[in-house]
């Protein structure tokens, strides 16, 4: 059994998307951020770095970074062929395309989120956070014309896309509707999968 450390409207929605439509057995330990969940001694012990999500595995061990869960369990249960055989070029633009997103629009989000960790001036964090908007806004249109629909790469769903439902979440819906109609659409499709419709509605309802 895998056991999620996570909080709603984290970085754990995609890796709980992953785990379900994976077909793998999980539970899910609410680690709410936004009541200092992750600041504790327990939870220290868990991940070092006091972030969610937090992954045990069936053997017990941990591992950390959202986006290596979901690699993990792209391997770890092929039939549910969430990702590209490994070794394949198919894989390698897959694995491209999801580190592209977990370095520049989730780092871009905790930029957003998180403004006043990433400057020593009080009056900085503004800027931090208007230029990490733009940042962000910028790398969802370079993901827009990379689709080539209906998902990232075509007719199958991947990791990757899963991880794009998540992060289209975070944004501005109109904006995405204005600039963004194919990730859009992407986002809406894997929403309304039967089962990731109920984990959407925890995170984004
Ligand atoms: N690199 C990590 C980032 C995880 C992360 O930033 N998690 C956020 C929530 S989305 C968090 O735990 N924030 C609490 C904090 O930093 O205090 C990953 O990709 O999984």
């Amino acid at each position: 059994m895998y056991v999620l450390y996570g909080s709603n409207g984290s970085g754990s929605a995609s890796v709980e998307a992953a785990l379900a439509l994976s077909g793998a057995e999980y539970e899910i330990v609410q680690t709410p951020t936004a009541e200092g969940m992750h600041l504790t001694e327990d939870f220290k012990a868990i991940n070092p770095r006091q972030q969610v999500p937090a992954l045990r595995l069936p053997d017990a061990s941990v591992m950390t970074e959202g986006s290596a869960m979901m690699l993990h369990l792209a391997d770890a249960f092929p039939a549910a062929q969430l990702a590209p055989p490994p070794g394949t070029p198919a894989r390698a633009q897959h694995d491209r395309w999801l580190v592209f997103m977990v370095v520049n629009i989730y780092e871009g989000e905790l930029r957003k989120g998180y403004s006043d960790r990433y400057t020593d001036d009080a009056d900085g964090a503004v800027g931090v956070k208007t230029s990490a908007d733009a940042y962000v806004k910028r790398h969802h249109t370079i993901l827009e014309e990379t689709i080539v629909g209906p998902f990232l790469f075509g007719p199958e769903m991947t990791m990757a896309d899963i991880y794009l439902w998540m992060l289209a979440g975070w944004m501005d819906q109109d904006w995405l509707a204005a600039h963004c109609p194919k990730i859009t659409t992407l986002a809406a499709t894997i929403g309304q999968n039967p089962l990731v419709a109920p984990i959407h509605a925890v995170h984004f309802g």
